[in-house]
């Protein structure tokens, strides 16, 4: 039996389990929870838990592939061997990380290819920030520091998840993010210790990328309907906002050292608070860009569905040399 199909069953044992087997269950679990034990695929586990966590999962997972679009684009055009040696490595190691997580995913009873299809058809998010353009070279520093940044202050929380293939994954994911983010860094600081010119590029790309990268720690904590179940079943550790603030507080005295101004008027440290204020951000434009009118959703939607289209061949030529070899093992034993 596949292990789909004993999920399906244990659907339906559930159905036809009394209540009372269920809610002890329930307890099981959420005392297995509160002792910070972690949960692996073939325990018991609430339907919803299972399904939000192939949702959060799977969106990390897309994000990482679509991810390496708007960097891949520039791996040709890296000023240098040694740049375009690390541009490249960076990129490699995200779809390394989409294969993980895809690979977690499937542990809950979801194929990959239903992973791909809601993809393919605008069912399932990615991250908002990979809707943005890469415009300059400086923009390959800004989303290391940035946006990678960013997904380390996410991320390092995940690594104490309570799904276990999760939490595993994120510990091998976060040490490669982290290289990820200071190449960006460096990027960023050779630009900003050379040329005016080049220093203003930094500077073009801090503007753009600021607000995209504060609106990609998602909505505020008010407006978020799945942080409250999340945080109770650890599946989030930190809420939007904290990551968010925890985001800014580190990533602003990184601009004063290179030199360059963040994009916000309203920015101030407060001393009562031990944390920066920061200006309001534009909610609107990260609906729109959810939604799939961002500056550059369609670009990235068509790049994925025709690099998977035009991989057809090869993934049916691996299938049929699979079946030939399995068919000889086959005729050698008998
Ligand atoms: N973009 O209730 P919440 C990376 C959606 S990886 C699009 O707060 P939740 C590495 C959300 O899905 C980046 N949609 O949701 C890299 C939900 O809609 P749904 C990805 C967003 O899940 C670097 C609705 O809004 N990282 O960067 C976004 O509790 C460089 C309500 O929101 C992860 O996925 C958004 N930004 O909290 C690669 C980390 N934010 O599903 C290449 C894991 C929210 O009901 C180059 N994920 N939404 O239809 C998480 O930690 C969480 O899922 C959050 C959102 C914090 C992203």
């Amino acid at each position: 039996m596949s292990f789909r199909r004993s999920l399906e069953t244990l659907e339906i044992n559930e159905i036809i389990m009394s209540e009372e087997k269920i809610k002890s269950l329930e307890e099981i679990f959420e005392a297995r929870i509160a002792r910070d034990e972690k949960i692996e695929p073939k325990d018991w586990m609430p339907e919803k838990y299972r399904k939000t966590h192939i949702r959060q999962m799977s969106q990390h997972a897309h994000s990482e592939i679509i991810g390496m679009l708007p960097e891949g684009n520039w791996i040709t055009r890296a000023p240098s061997l040694r740049r375009k040696v690390a541009l490249l490595a960076k990129v490699q190691d995200e779809a390394g990380h989409g294969l993980y997580l895809y690979s977690a995913c499937e542990t809950l009873g979801i194929s990959r290819d239903e992973l791909y299809d809601q993809l393919h058809s605008g069912k399932a998010k990615y991250s908002s920030i990979f809707n943005y353009p890469t415009v300059s070279w400086a923009d390959m520093g800004a989303v290391g520091w940035l946006v990678d940044g960013a997904a380390i202050i996410n991320q390092v929380p995940l690594c104490n998840t309570s799904f276990g293939p999760y939490a595993r994954a994120m510990v091998r994911v976060c040490k490669e993010e982290s290289f990820h983010q200071r190449q960006g860094f460096e990027i960023m600081l050779k630009l900003c210790r050379g040329s005016e010119e080049q220093k203003a590029m930094a500077q073009d790309a801090l503007n753009r990328w600021w607000w995209p990268s504060l609106m990609m720690l998602g909505p505020v904590d008010a407006e978020s309907v799945h942080t409250e179940q999340s945080m109770k079943w650890k599946l989030k550790r930190k809420t939007n906002d904290e990551l968010r603030q925890q985001f800014i507080d580190q990533t602003v005295p990184q601009a004063d050292l290179l030199g360059i101004t963040v994009p916000d008027p309203d920015l101030k440290w407060n001393e009562e608070t031990g944390h920066y204020d920061f200006g309001e951000i534009n909610w609107e434009e990260f609906w729109q860009v959810v939604k799939g009118h961002g500056p550059c959703n369609k670009e990235r939607m068509s790049a994925r569905v025709n690099a998977w289209d035009n991989g057809k061949w090869v993934r049916d030529a691996a299938m049929a040399h699979a079946e030939k070899k399995e068919l000889n093992k086959l005729k050698k034993v008998v």
